[in-house]
């Protein structure tokens, strides 16, 4: 197909249906899930689907961190500016998945798995958390022939910044490296996701293949102390971890590495590397929002990296880009799920 438009971003993960609903402890007892978590669904988990759907009156929302970030980046850049990259089955999920990305003016590159289902997370609120359970299904048949396929390559090699979900390390590191190999080549951007603490804990060798080819990496405070422990860092300051991750040895010398840390409501801790080798922390503090505009804060931390990384794509300074994710971590958590307000608000500053 040949391609149109000026895409400038390629976001690469597993595109996810979500099937979110208010659950309570005896659900999460159930299925031994915690209250705050993000992890891959084993067989005992597998009824937990059709339990939401069927006595949790769940809401299925278009879900998939990076598929979210992407939609989110979307929401901010001109039209045809990102594409997304994964996975999916030939059913009505992909169907629901692929609509909601169009609304938002995203273009999407899915790889169709004849056999699979498009792969669903169940996410499960109470209160202020979300425990999410996903079970990956076609999501995890992602291969690089596709990535590598001519239509889907021209894109890569016509774009500047691939942003890369954390949560394809367990899918197709040969895919993830393909992209980092092409941003060091051409001196394009590569920004990565931690995701979860259970990629920094469980696929800390696949994580580290990637770290020479981050400029840019964005986590939440729970994935840097997952990050710290595996790696025997010794601190639980956030701002250690941050200055040591800036510090890992980098491919392209020609961009310093930025590391973002957000945390919930307190600060976002960032860490840039310096060209004489030593490393600058800032602290940006959140945008307020009052308890009563609060939907749900799933997805919130897709929405900053969104925001930021259309930042990035602009072209604007960091503490623009860190501002600009703040302000869509907001109108998402102000909206069901991982989702973003229409019709369109705009972004025009500092709020
Ligand atoms: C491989 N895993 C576990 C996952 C995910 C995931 N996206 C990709 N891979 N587990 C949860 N999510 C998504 O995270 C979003 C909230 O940050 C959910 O689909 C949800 O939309």
């Amino acid at each position: 197909m040949a391609s149109t438009g000026n895409f400038e971003l390629i976001c690469l993960e597993n595109p996810l249906l979500d099937i979110q609903a208010v659950g309570n402890e005896a659900l999460l007892e159930k299925y031994g899930l915690k209250a705050n978590d993000a992890i891959l669904a084993e067989d005992k988990h597998l009824d937990l689907y059709e339990d939401l759907l069927q006595n949790y009156d769940a809401k299925l929302i278009a879900g998939g961190a990076a598929q979210n970030t992407a939609r989110g980046a979307q929401y901010i850049l001109p039209p045809n500016s990102a594409v997304f990259i994964g996975s999916v089955g030939k059913d009505k999920y992909s169907e629901t998945l692929k609509e909601t990305c169009a609304k938002a003016g995203l273009r999407v590159e899915y790889r169709y798995d004849d056999k699979l289902p498009t792969g669903r997370c169940g996410v499960v609120i109470t209160g202020h958390n979300r425990s999410m359970c996903t079970d990956l299904s076609a999501a995890n048949a992602y291969q690089i022939d596709h990535l590598k396929s001519e239509a889907v390559w021209s894109l890569v090699q016509q774009a500047k910044v691939f942003y890369v979900g954390g949560y394809h390390l367990t899918v197709c590191v040969p895919a993830i490296l393909a992209l980092a190999e092409e941003a060091a080549a051409s001196n394009k951007i590569f920004m990565l996701s931690l995701s979860a603490p259970f990629i920094c804990q469980f696929f800390k060798d696949p994580l580290d293949q990637t770290a020479p080819y981050w400029d840019y990496v964005i986590g939440n405070e729970t994935e840097a102390l997952a990050y710290a422990e595996s790696h025997g860092l010794n601190t639980t300051d956030i701002k250690e971890i941050a200055t040591a991750l800036a510090k890992l040895p980098k491919k392209n010398t020609a961009r310093p590495r930025t590391v973002i840390i957000t945390q919930g409501t307190d600060p976002t801790i960032v860490a840039v590397q310096k060209p004489d080798g030593s490393v600058e922390t800032k602290e940006y503090p959140v945008h307020a929002i009052s308890e009563s505009e609060i939907n749900d804060t799933n997805g919130a931390g897709d929405a900053f990296a969104g925001g930021f990384v259309a930042g990035i794509v602009q072209g604007k300074n960091l503490d623009t880009a860190v501002d600009m994710g703040q302000w869509l971590a907001k109108l998402s958590i102000k909206e069901l799920g991982p989702s973003y307000p229409f019709p369109k608000q705009s972004y025009s500053g500092s709020a």
